[in-house]
């Protein structure tokens, strides 16, 4: 398992941040993501075989926020 921590800006509220874990905890091979508001930021747990940086980034700017 591997970790790589993600900034995401355009969260403003708690709502965002269930938005953004929902989307990256449904890629195959997110085991968790843990997201910050405060921090504008995502940890994620996820296994390198399986999903990589650019579908996470990918999948957060589909659900309307920016991932660098
Ligand atoms: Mo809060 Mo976010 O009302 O997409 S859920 S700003």
């Amino acid at each position: 398992m591997e970790t790589m921590t993600l900034k995401v800006s355009g969260m403003s509220c708690g709502g965002c941040v269930k938005s953004v874990t929902g989307v990256l905890e449904a890629l195959p091979g997110v085991a968790k993501a843990e997201v910050s508001l405060e921090k504008a930021e995502a940890v994620i747990s996820y296994e390198a075989g399986k999903v990589g940086r650019e579908q996470m980034v990918q999948a957060i700017d589909d659900a309307g926020f920016e991932a660098s």
